[in-house]
């Protein structure tokens, strides 16, 4: 399968002043989405390390008491908290050592591959999203449409929601903004037909990206999980390899609920990577860290408000150091 980032990595094309300018503004824009974690994590620290701190038993457990807070959840914040034990027990620990142990060993937790889309070696690039009620799936699609029609790619998109009216409303509009076909189905009819006829209008029309939209579900509704197997198999009939991608759209704002609710979906429907919606707006931006470490799946986007243009690739080094970076708090 080859590999392909759609949207231009300021690391591939770092003599271009405009996407420099685009990284150094997408920094910006991710540290300020993660304001309020970043606020939790930099004000409750920085106090607790003012003017040094001796690492003992008590500094540990408050450090991680207010680690945890901001939802990384108990894993990530005891390493953390077992690295600066290691290296700074029975020392005065400054914050700049604080900071650069903590972001060294969130970075190892959070290696990934790649957040690129796996592109289809041939024909379009099938791409499902799936997740629970609310999570950010529809909105998710239409800035990812609007991200792929940005850099010159065709679009079909594939309205497989058809048990709410206003899901397919939703991205009717987005297709007619952007020119993108769009294959709905009437509400209540079979969502693997629709997901089956934009997957044909996809190839039939030699589009770049076929994207389908479902139904918001949750992972205990056994006959709606499976459905999406069946949805899945549908496109296989047409192509092949389809789908290529499938999204799971998680609700950064339900914090370590959004991990429960992944665990059923990724078995389900065969989930290659994450869309963490809602980044915004939430204290526990560290949800984003165990769910790395929980689920072997690739965090591939982040969703930093409702516009369409409020979303950017995702990059652990940006991530990590956005959480960290206490400048303008
Ligand atoms: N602040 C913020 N709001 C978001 C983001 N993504 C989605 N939303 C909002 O979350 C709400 C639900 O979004 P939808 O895209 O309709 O969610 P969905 O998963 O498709 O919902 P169902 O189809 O009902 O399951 C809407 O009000 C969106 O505007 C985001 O990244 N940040
Ligand atoms: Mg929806």
């Amino acid at each position: 399968m080859a590999r392909w980032n759609p949207f231009g990595k300021k690391d591939e094309n770092p003599e271009s002043t405009e996407e420099a300018q685009e990284s150094t503004g997408m920094f910006g824009f991710v540290k300020s989405a993660l304001k309020k974690t970043v606020t939790a994590l930099n004000t409750d620290i920085r106090d607790l390390v003012k003017e040094g701190r001796l690492v003992d038993d008590e500094f540990l457990d408050e450090l991680f008491a207010h680690l945890v807070k901001t939802d990384m959840g108990g894993g990530p914040a005891g390493k953390i908290r077992d690295g600066i034990q290691n290296k700074f027990r029975g020392r005065k620990l400054f914050m700049a050592d604080l900071v650069e142990s903590a972001k060294e060993t969130i970075t190892e937790i959070m290696q990934q591959e790649s957040s690129d889309i796996q592109l289809a070696e041939s024909g379009p690039t099938v791409i499902m999203v799936v997740g629970v009620n609310g999570a950010g799936k529809t909105t998710s699609i239409a800035k990812l449409a609007h991200r792929f029609n940005e850099s010159g790619k065709s679009v079909v998109l594939g309205a497989g929601d058809t048990f709410r009216a206003a899901a397919v409303e939703q991205l009717t509009i987005w297709a007619g903004r952007m020119g993108a076909e769009i294959v709905t189905g009437r509400q209540g009819s079979d969502p693997a037909s629709v997901a089956y006829k934009a997957v044909e209008a996809g190839k039939n029309n030699a589009a770049d990206v076929v994207i389908v939209d479902t139904a918001g579900r949750l992972q205990t509704q056994n006959n709606l999980m499976e459905e999406l197997g069946r949805i899945r198999r549908v496109m296989a009939k047409v192509i092949p390899d389809a789908p290529h991608e499938v999204l799971l759209v998680l609700d950064a704002t339900a914090g370590q609920n959004a991990i429960s609710q992944a665990r059923g979906f990724s078995e389900a429907a065969g989930c290659t990577g994450i869309i963490l919606a809602k980044l915004d707006g939430t204290a526990k931006g560290g949800v984003a860290i165990p769910i790395r470490e929980e689920f072997g799946l690739p965090v591939k986007f982040i969703g930093l408000g409702e516009t369409h243009d409020a979303f950017a690739s995702f990059d652990v080094g940006e991530y990590v150091d956005a959480l960290f970076d206490e400048t303008d708090i």
